[in-house]
């Protein structure tokens, strides 16, 4: 059973957007059970669910008031044990989000938190007074510079006390103080009780922020998204508080995945993690490669050079390929949609949806896929501010237009990085909100739903589903997929994205053609690629000649 997510690919779903089956138009627990024959045909062995907790839902369930229990909105803890049931009868896994960065300020342990400076629960958040030499509420009091990552200080005033409680998120989202040991012990009691209900593992918001300098120094830098990260990314104790809740939690229980999410981590950092040896964790998400199109800010867009892909994530690759392992995703539920950020989501869109995938899943690694990316689903068309939903966008878009930067540039960013993108409904069919719901979405249903939807991609075996569907299946079926090594080809070209696996005998070569013109792979060993069996892609008079956004996988 060990190491078993080697062969594996997990399935992210987002339950507010994956299916409603009560007609609020907001998708629950009993929606998604419905829907498992999608995943089983699809062929994924793990699906990933974000937070279905009780929660006030200000950034979308990532603020959570009761760890354990469900939302009423998603359903019941029974609706959970029944989906449970479900994915275990056909042979798949239930890995759980788990958010103990912060909490809401919902949580009774904060609202006790908040009830006074002799509160037993007080040093359960960070709480500080204003700035030495200056009176609480003053501009500047805040007891750090550090910004939040939804805009605005990290640091919210609580007029009662005259103290300030730290929120990396959003001010509904106070963060735990993990140098307490209670915090920690009652954060592994709640994950026993999830593992011992059943559930195969977790997925570890920012968990790489838990452990703070306890001095909190001021940030160097303002502008960051993180800034103040110096002091919280990876910080002392990371590793010991990882370490300790493998030690509490994980250790002697089987079959387990574990991925922390780790904006900011480094490779160094990354080797350390998921070394099987320092019982840490089993993978984790970095972020270098969603970070190439971007500047100092993520609503700062630039082009993305190919070459800069290759070498970022050829280097992961490298660096974790004696020690560690890979988790190989292109999207989230806070990405863009893969297809539109990276490809071509028009004339080429599905070829190209194809390409990607084919490239990532060819990686080594565990591959995530975000639910909609196997119909190869587009970024959305928002006409304005008024057709977001999402925190981090909505309260950049205040905080920009408030400092005068021109509306329409600051939406022209949000529309190709927001969040939103990704959270569009689910496209089932081409019905009015296409099979999401009988209600009215919360979020806009994409209008392409007409034309990419899931029941059309299962009728066309050209489809982006029936392409995710074989190289979920090679995963399984070809060991040189999982357990190969890994070299790059053709690093210094701007258009075509090439690499070789290995294991004994059996290479594989795979192709991407990242641009809208045909190429030719300028490969090493040409006749015997030419001369190569295709796994994976259409066949073309010349193995090694892509057309626009074309993929192929060689074996030789
Ligand atoms: O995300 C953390 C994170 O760093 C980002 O991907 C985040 O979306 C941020 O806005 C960067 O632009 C995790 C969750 O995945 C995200 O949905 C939550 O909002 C966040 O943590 C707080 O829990």
């Amino acid at each position: 059973m060990s190491e078993w997510w080697k062969t594996a690919v997990v399935y992210q779903i987002y339950p507010r957007s994956f299916a409603d089956a009560d007609g609020d138009g907001i998708g629950d627990l009993p929606g998604i059970t419905a829907r498992l024959d999608h995943l089983a045909a699809l062929g994924v062995d793990v699906l990933w669910l974000s937070p279905i907790y009780p929660s006030p839902q200000d950034d979308a369930g990532y603020d959570i008031s009761d760890y354990q229990d469900v939302d009423p909105t998603f359903g019941s803890l029974a609706d959970l044990d029944r989906l449970l049931f479900e994915l275990h009868a056909r042979g798949m896994k239930l890995v759980m989000d788990l958010v103990v960065n912060h909490t809401s300020d919902e949580h009774p342990w904060f609202a006790e938190s908040r009830s006074g400076r002799a509160s037993a629960k007080r040093d359960w958040y960070w709480w500080r007074p204003p700035r030495a030499g200056m009176r609480e509420g003053d501009p500047g009091a805040e007891p750090t510079n550090w910004r939040s990552a939804f805009s605005g200080p990290a640091w919210e005033l609580d007029p009662a006390s005259g103290e300030y409680y730290l929120h990396i998120f959003s001010r509904k989202q106070p963060d735990l103080n993990w140098e307490n040991p209670e915090v920690r012990e009652a954060v592994y009691a709640m994950m026993r009780w999830w593992l011992d209900r059943g559930v195969d593992g977790f997925r570890m918001d920012v968990i790489n922020f838990i452990s703070k300098d306890p001095a909190l120094p001021d940030a160097h830098d303002t502008g960051a998204l993180f800034s103040g990260s110096e002091h919280y990314i990876c910080g002392p104790r990371i590793h010991e508080f990882l370490a300790e809740m493998h030690r509490e939690v994980l250790a002697g229980r089987d079959g387990l995945l574990t991925v922390g999410e780790m904006p900011g981590v480094t490779l160094e950092e990354a080797r350390l993690f998921t070394d099987p040896a320092r019982r840490e964790l089993d993978m984790v998400f970095q972020f270098e490669h969603v970070q190439l199109d971007q500047g100092a800010s993520k609503w700062e867009l630039r082009p993305l050079q190919l070459t800069d892909l290759k070498a970022s994530l050829g280097r992961w690759q490298a660096g974790l390929a004696e020690v560690g392992w890979n988790s190989l995703y292109w999207g989230n539920h806070d990405q863009p949609r893969a297809v539109s950020r990276f490809a071509d989501d028009g004339e080429h869109r599905v070829r190209a949806a194809k390409m990607l995938a084919t490239v990532l899943h060819m990686h080594r690694g565990t591959p995530y896929v975000y639910q909609g990316e196997e119909l190869g689903m587009t970024n959305a068309p928002f006409a304005g501010v008024e057709d977001l939903r999402d925190i981090e966008s909505l309260n950049h878009y205040a905080e920009a237009v408030a400092a005068g930067e021109d509306p329409e540039h600051v939406l022209a960013s949000l529309r190709a990085m927001g969040r939103d993108n990704a959270r569009t409904p689910m496209q089932w069919d081409g019905s009015p909100h296409a099979g999401f719901t009988t209600g009215t979405p919360w979020l806009g249903v994409n209008p392409n739903h007409v034309e990419i939807n899931a029941e059309a991609a299962r009728a066309d075996p050209g489809s982006v589903f029936h392409h995710y569907r074989r190289l979920i299946e090679l995963r399984h079926t070809l060991p040189v997929v999982a357990h190969g090594d890994f070299t790059m080809r053709m690093a210094h070209d701007e258009r075509v994205y090439a690499f070789t696996r290995r294991l004994g005998d059996v290479e594989l070569l795979v192709l991407g053609n990242f641009s809208g013109d045909p190429v030719v792979a300028k490969v090493p060993e040409v006749e015997r690629w030419r001369a190569a069996e295709l796994l994976v892609g259409d066949p073309g008079d010349d193995p090694l000649v892509l057309g626009p956004w074309e993929g192929r996988v060689l074996r030789a």
